[in-house]
């Protein structure tokens, strides 16, 4: 009789294993985005956005003496604990956020973060009051122009005392930031009407100058009113982009639960979190978010400035032409599309331009449901033949019958 050894797989990130459990479903096509640190290259859009967000922060807050008052953290690793992720920030235990379809998990206690706003308790409970966080974020999501699994976020966060909030006001005795009242639409139960409106009025302008500043006066922005577990009221700013309104952050007061675990009592404050990637995009004109990680210089080289302000509007060159194929099979129950993105991402790679769901055909009588995706392949730097697609796009059928079950037509 042979007995199977013990396996204990592991998976390595940054110098630090983590035992692989029911939990794990990070793919090696993300590892290998990890630790590429796009967001602290000189020469790299993503590099100079983050720069240019910063220097904005730096030169519109500064304090009596003249130096900035916000401080930037650039260099925290991704892996985070789901508390720091979730928990910390009040995401409820049962927040589809939390599906192993939405994010990467290392194993059911770690995890690639998901947003940079992980960070935000521990930097505040180490007490700082205003911050700026920015990193690579990880998602399982849908594959398009504007979405990636990999890309950037910028947090920021400001907290104010009493007489930071209404430094203005002529009569601050007669105002307070907290009350003992009722949550609203406008407010938190804890919050005065008067701070609350204090803390979005402020928290609006900083984003909309930062708008400005970035795209110029005439920009076309609007605000959405939005829900976040840690914000109440929130809000999204969207701006205009190729015709269509785009999103770019999101944004609100901060939970005051959230500032007291982390022993800011007698402060209240704003926090925001936005998409380097698609700022970016609108900025520079970069009509692909693939195009980021490309390390052809046709790309990078256009980047390559001393000042993070200068304007630049990206010439793309030759598109090469796509090659389009479909595939159709039979789901089993749990079938999540977010695991077919997967797959078609790690076999594909970034030829893979685009994933689109393009019809569902229930037979009723046999009760089973067939999906049909179409997938667009485009290589950034040259022609694809028909041979090597066809055995990828192949390789994606395999994959997706060996691990999702499902049955290619
Ligand atoms: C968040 O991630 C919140 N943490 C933001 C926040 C922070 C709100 C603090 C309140 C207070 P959201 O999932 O909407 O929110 O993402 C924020 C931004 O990231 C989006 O507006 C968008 O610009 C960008 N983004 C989201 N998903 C993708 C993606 N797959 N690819 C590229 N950019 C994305
Ligand atoms: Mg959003």
């Amino acid at each position: 009789m042979c007995s199977k050894p013990a396996t204990k797989l592991v998976t390595d990130v940054l110098g630090n294993s983590y035992t692989s459990d029911e939990f794990t479903n990070i793919t090696p096509s993300v590892i290998k985005k990890i630790g590429k640190k796009l967001h602290t290259k000189k020469n790299h859009p993503i590099g100079l956005i983050n720069k240019q967000i910063q220097n904005f922060f730096y030169a519109t807050y500064l304090r009596a003496g003249g130096n900035p008052i916000f401080s930037m953290y650039d260099n925290i690793s991704p892996v985070v604990t789901l508390e720091q992720n979730f928990d910390n920030l009040l995401v409820p235990a049962d927040h589809p956020s939390r599906n192993l379809t939405d994010s990467y998990y290392l194993n059911k206690t770690h995890m690639l973060r998901a947003h940079t706003t992980a960070h935000q308790r521990d930097l505040i409970s180490s007490g700082l009051d205003s911050f700026l966080i920015t990193g690579d974020v990880y998602r399982r999501d849908t594959v398009d122009a504007t979405h990636y699994p990999v890309f950037h976020q910028l947090d920021g966060v400001r907290l104010f005392s009493k007489h930071q909030l209404f430094s203005k006001a002529k009569d601050i005795d007669k105002l307070n930031l907290f009350e003992n009242g009722s949550y609203t639409e406008l407010k938190q139960a804890e919050h005065s009407l008067e701070a609350a409106l204090a803390v979005a009025a402020e928290l609006k302008n900083s984003l909309q100058e930062l708008a400005k500043a970035l795209f110029g006066a005439d920009i076309k922005y609007r605000w959405v009113e939005e829900q976040f577990p840690f914000t109440h009221p929130s809000w999204e700013l969207e701006i205009l982009y190729q015709d269509k309104w785009m999103e770019v952050l999101g944004c609100g007061v901060i939970k005051q639960e959230i500032l007291k675990k982390a022993g800011a009592i007698d402060k209240v404050g704003w926090a925001f979190g936005m998409g380097l990637e698609r700022l970016a995009m609108r900025l520079y004109d970069i009509p692909d978010i693939r195009l980021f990680w490309s390390e052809d210089t046709r790309f990078t080289s256009q980047f390559n400035v001393e000042d993070p302000s200068t304007q630049i509007t990206f010439k793309p060159f030759s598109k090469h032409p796509p090659v389009v194929n479909d595939i159709s099979f039979w789901i089993p129950e749990n079938f999540h599309e977010n695991d077919f993105y997967d797959i078609v991402r790690s076999v594909g790679g970034d030829l893979i331009e685009n994933v689109e769901l393009i019809d569902v055909f229930e037979n009723k009588k046999k009760q089973k449901t067939s999906h049909c995706y179409r997938i667009t392949y485009r290589h950034m730097e040259r022609v694809l033949t028909l041979n090597e697609i066809n055995t990828i796009h192949e390789n994606i059928g395999a994959e997706a019958y060996k691990s999702l079950n499902v049955i290619i037509r």
